[in-house]
């Protein structure tokens, strides 16, 4: 089914439903059948009451009124069938969707050039579990990789698809794996996120030859990305297949996640979990813990013990109840 099927529905000549495309601050473009209208948002929209810094994402199926010739006011957000948030890690502490309504993210790191810390990994993939947010990973730029990285690589690989995730090494400069890619993203709408410098909206050029997404070197003096993609923004890449492009994210703040259900969100420690003596083992002090012996054993690896070690632990994160 189009995820524009049901837009085009005028209720009257003033009056119509769309889908966000681009939200630039307090501007959001929705497009409604072949067209689209600029808006602004009509009185205040909340999330679970929560602050955040843009109650609305792209992918939001949203009612507006056309209130001149050019611009529009968004009246009605429609629930949402899911939805990705991140709590920013500044001192603001705001929330923000990364996208709503979405079939799956793409999650594309590096190992270098930038480097991705895994627990930054960990932490979006706890997130798309609590928001039932099918994810697949994407390690790029394979091809700067010298044969000390190649040992890591396979290591990443081991810990991932142990948790039961699918990996893809790609080079987006060489073309490596890109029709894997294309058949992930076939017919879908995919939120491709990730750290800032690791190929996002290069990914997204190459896949569709014509589009010229700004793209920009990394510093190479702080092997970092510069941030260049400023907003989200949905892209049609071909016939029934979306992507969002997405600007860099540096840190992955949970929010709304209880600690007590961090356990059921780590895939491989929720499986391990089901041995450990107790119902309620928290996998950080108890006797008999089967995760805390697969650990020591080396079948868990120690950065995913230790990325669930940290959040369970992390001061930043008391506001949760559990
Ligand atoms: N060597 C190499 N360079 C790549 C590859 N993919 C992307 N790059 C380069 O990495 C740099 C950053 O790419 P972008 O596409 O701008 O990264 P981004 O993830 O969109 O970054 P933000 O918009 O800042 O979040 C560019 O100079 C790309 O040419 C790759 O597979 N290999
Ligand atoms: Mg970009
Ligand atoms: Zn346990």
């Amino acid at each position: 089914m189009s995820i524009f099927a049901i837009t085009k529905e005028k209720l009257s000549d003033s009056v119509g439903k769309g889908i966000v495309i681009k939200t630039t601050g307090s501007w959001h473009t929705v497009k409604s059948g072949k067209e689209q209208i600029n808006c602004r948002l009509k009185g205040t929209f909340r999330t679970r009451g929560m602050k955040n810094t843009n109650p609305i994402a792209v992918g939001d199926q949203v009612d507006f009124e056309i209130t001149d010739n050019l611009y529009g006011a968004i009246t009605k957000i429609h629930d949402r069938r899911n939805y990705i948030i991140r709590k920013a890690i500044n001192l603001s502490k705001e929330v923000q969707i990364l996208a709503a309504n979405i079939d799956q993210a793409v999650l594309m790191f590096t190992l270098d050039y930038p480097e991705t810390p895994l627990e930054f990994v960990d932490r979006f993939l706890l997130s798309a579990e609590a928001y039932h947010i099918e994810c697949v990973l994407l390690i790029n730029k394979i091809d700067l990789y010298q044969e000390h990285l190649q040992y890591r690589l396979q290591e990443v690989h081991d810990i991932y698809e142990y948790a039961g995730y699918k990996v893809i090494d790609i080079s987006v400069e060489t073309g490596l794996n890109m029709t894997r890619v294309d058949d992930i993203l076939t017919n879908k709408l995919t939120l491709i996120s990730g750290n800032s410098g690791v190929g996002k909206s290069s990914l997204i050029n190459r896949l569709c030859p014509g589009l010229h997404l700004k793209t920009n070197d990394i510093s190479w003096y702080h092997l970092s990305g510069k941030h260049t993609t400023t907003y989200p923004e949905m892209i049609e890449i071909k016939d029934q297949t979306f992507v969002i492009d997405s600007p860099g994210i540096k840190g992955f703040g949970l929010t709304d996640i209880n600690r007590n259900e961090i356990g059921l969100y780590f895939t491989d420690i929720f499986k391990l979990s089901k041995n450990c003596q107790f119902n309620n083992c928290t996998h950080i002090h108890e006797p008999n813990c089967a995760v805390i012996e697969a650990y020591q054993k080396g079948i868990l690896h120690e950065s995913r013990y230790r990325s669930y070690f940290n959040i369970f632990n992390d001061k930043d994160e008391k506001y949760r109840t559990g």
